[in-house]
């Protein structure tokens, strides 16, 4: 494991293959004076940058500059959490959480010509959108899927089946958990082609996992295809885990199949999982540079490799 981009704050890393080179979207960390709080007010992000890898040895990710900044999006509140990036007919689509005016999280969409931006923001949310940490999907026949939700900050706990509570309402003890969502996206890759659907992970016997189960979905859905399985890999949150879970359906149900990181020094974990020349890596980030200031975090990259019965874990 090492550091990917010494010099500066960024978390929540999405690497992507494009064109044969590796692009990471964080988000970018700041030092706002916000003390800490459970709304996660201290994360208080105003833009993005996108990184490049040229080649999985080089010692450092270069900045490629800003690609989106909070004064650009035409509905913005505030707080640019998490982000993805999926190509489509040579198009690139970068999916965002942001609070709206009212202080709501929602999911955006800003389009470019590259990967490397900068990107345009389209005028609204995505209709329908609610919550954090969305994750870009492209199926091998070109669908592309997004996955998201975030608990407690990521206000996942304030709806129910897609639709608002009046009150926010975390299941506990032995209730089922609060899943992440999914939904197929339209041809055009701005809206949801669908309602959105829950994201259920279940233990070997199907039953879905429960909401005192330290290997409950919590925020930092990742989705990623090998040898024709799906794997759903998630934070856990409170508990400080990577987790994975895998399916023969983008849809599920996923199955629990184990834990790819203990907790890291900073509360936040979060990661993305990318194939790249033969090799399976592992981006996340974790707290230690920043002295442990969970709102400064910083990137590493990692390897992973796959067992026979398709099991995943750090390479030794
Ligand atoms: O970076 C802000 C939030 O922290 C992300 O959206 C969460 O996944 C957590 O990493």
């Amino acid at each position: 494991m090492r550091y990917l981009f010494p010099s500066d704050y960024m978390a929540d890393p999405s690497g992507h293959v494009f064109n044969n080179r590796l692009y990471i979207y964080p988000s970018h960390d700041r030092e706002s004076g916000i003390p800490e709080n459970d709304n996660g007010d201290h994360f208080d992000m105003k833009d993005y940058h996108v990184l490049l890898l040229d080649d999985p040895e080089q010692a450092e990710a270069r900045d490629l500059g800003k690609i989106l900044d909070v004064e650009d999006i035409p509905w913005a509140g505030r707080q640019l959490w998490d982000n993805d990036v999926v190509e489509k007919n040579g198009r690139y689509y970068l999916f965002f959480s942001m609070k709206d005016k009212t202080d709501t999280f929602r999911l955006g969409v800003a389009v470019s010509a590259t990967p490397e931006g900068p990107f345009h923001p389209l005028p609204d949310p995505i209709r329908g959108s609610y919550s954090i940490d969305p994750c870009a999907f492209k199926d091998d026949d070109g669908e592309v899927y997004l996955y998201f939700g975030g608990l407690w900050g990521g206000q996942l706990q304030r709806y129910r089946d897609n639709r608002a509570l009046e009150n926010a309402c975390l299941p506990e003890g032995g209730e089922p958990s609060l899943p992440a969502r999914v939904v197929k996206m339209t041809a055009d890759v701005t809206q949801f082609a669908e309602e959105t659907s829950a994201v259920v992970i279940t233990d070997d016997a199907g039953n879905p996992l429960r909401a005192d189960d330290p290997h409950r979905f919590f925020e930092a859905s990742w989705m990623h295809k090998h040898a024709g399985t799906y794997y759903f890999s998630y934070s856990t949150g409170d508990s400080h885990l990577l987790c994975y879970a895998t399916s023969l359906s983008p849809y599920g149900p996923f199955r629990f199949r184990g834990e790819l990181l203990q907790p890291v020094v900073g509360w936040t974990t979060h990661h993305s999982i990318v194939e790249w020349r033969g090799r399976c890596f592992l981006f996340h980030h974790d707290s230690v540079p920043s002295g442990g200031r969970t709102w400064l975090r910083s990137l590493k990259i990692a390897e992973l490799e796959y067992e026979d019965d398709g099991s995943l874990h750090l390479k030794e």
